[in-house]
């Protein structure tokens, strides 16, 4: 049975699709192993504001099961850290709940092994500073990576 050219068209962009969505796991896969990676966020000078001044910095990470995540607090307020988003305050802190960190101050989190893929995590004093991490559950079992 012949394919007809539109056909064809659909595959070839079912196929492009594919590759960009599987492209960041390539990446990753070569820097993959069983080394568990530290990730450093900053709360910059400022954050608290509602200004140009990200909250959290970087506030997206792609992180694997095991790694640390260190939020540092650079700002000359007390910030928290804890899980959920703003606009549903009943499910805060479900995940992981770092409280307050002084101005200077560090808190770190080891990322747990769930089914998970998708952290979201926001500041209980200044809600709109927001943050996630994504496709965060790499498992690495005899040097097969495979996506949860
Ligand atoms: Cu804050």
């Amino acid at each position: 049975m012949a394919i007809s050219l539109s056909t064809l068209y659909v595959m070839i962009h079912l196929l492009a699709v594919f590759a960009l969505a599987t492209a960041p796991f390539i990446f990753f896969s070569v820097y993959a192993d069983d080394t568990q990676n530290e990730w450093k966020i900053t709360i910059p000078n400022g954050a608290s504001g509602k200004g140009p001044v990200q909250g959290f910095s970087p506030n997206q990470l792609p992180v694997l099961v095991g790694d640390t995540i260190v939020w540092e607090n650079k700002d000359s307020v007390t910030h928290s850290i804890t899980s959920g988003v703003p606009e549903h305050p009943e499910h805060s802190g479900v995940f992981f709940d770092l409280g307050q960190v002084a101005p200077g101050k560090s808190v770190s989190h080891v990322m747990p092994d769930t089914d998970f893929l998708a952290f979201y995590y926001f500041c209980e004093i200044h809600p709109w500073m927001t943050g996630n991490f994504l496709i965060v559950v790499w498992k690495l079992h005899s040097q097969k990576l495979i996506l949860k």
